[in-house]
């Protein structure tokens, strides 16, 4: 997709910070962090939404998911960490390719990133 800003990170042609990639994953810093360490899991290949992602696409961005995690919590030294996906304009999402969003976690940190039900 010639336009998509993240299209453009994976090609190269802007800036990133990578924390981790692969032949079909890339994971960098989100450019407005809730928190230090807010990173981004995104498919190499352009999908807008969850509904779009192949099963075998799947597979590797829920183990790259899992890495970056592990990475969360052993290099940040995290107590946890949320992974959060926005799917569709509606419920917030602003850039039209699919991405998770894992935010480290510290006890005590107070951040409230959904509302409590
Ligand atoms: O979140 C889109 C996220 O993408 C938002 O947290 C900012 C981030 N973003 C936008 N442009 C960049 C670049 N160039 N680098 C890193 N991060 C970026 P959404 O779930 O669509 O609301």
């Amino acid at each position: 997709m010639q336009d998509c800003i993240f299209c453009k990170i994976v090609r190269g042609e802007i800036p990133s910070a990578k924390v981790y990639e692969n032949d079909s994953v890339l994971c960098f810093l989100d450019v407005a962090p809730a928190v230090r360490g807010h990173s981004l899991v995104i498919p190499r290949e352009h999908v807008e939404n969850i509904l779009e992602i192949p099963e075998d696409m799947a597979a590797h961005l829920h183990e790259a998911i899992r890495r970056v995690g592990r990475g969360i919590i052993q290099g940040l030294k995290a107590d946890g960490f949320n992974v959060g996906m926005n799917n569709f304009q509606a419920a917030g999402q602003v850039v039209m390719h699919a991405h998770w969003h894992l935010i480290p976690r510290f006890h005590g940190d107070g951040l409230q990133l959904w509302p409590q039900y």
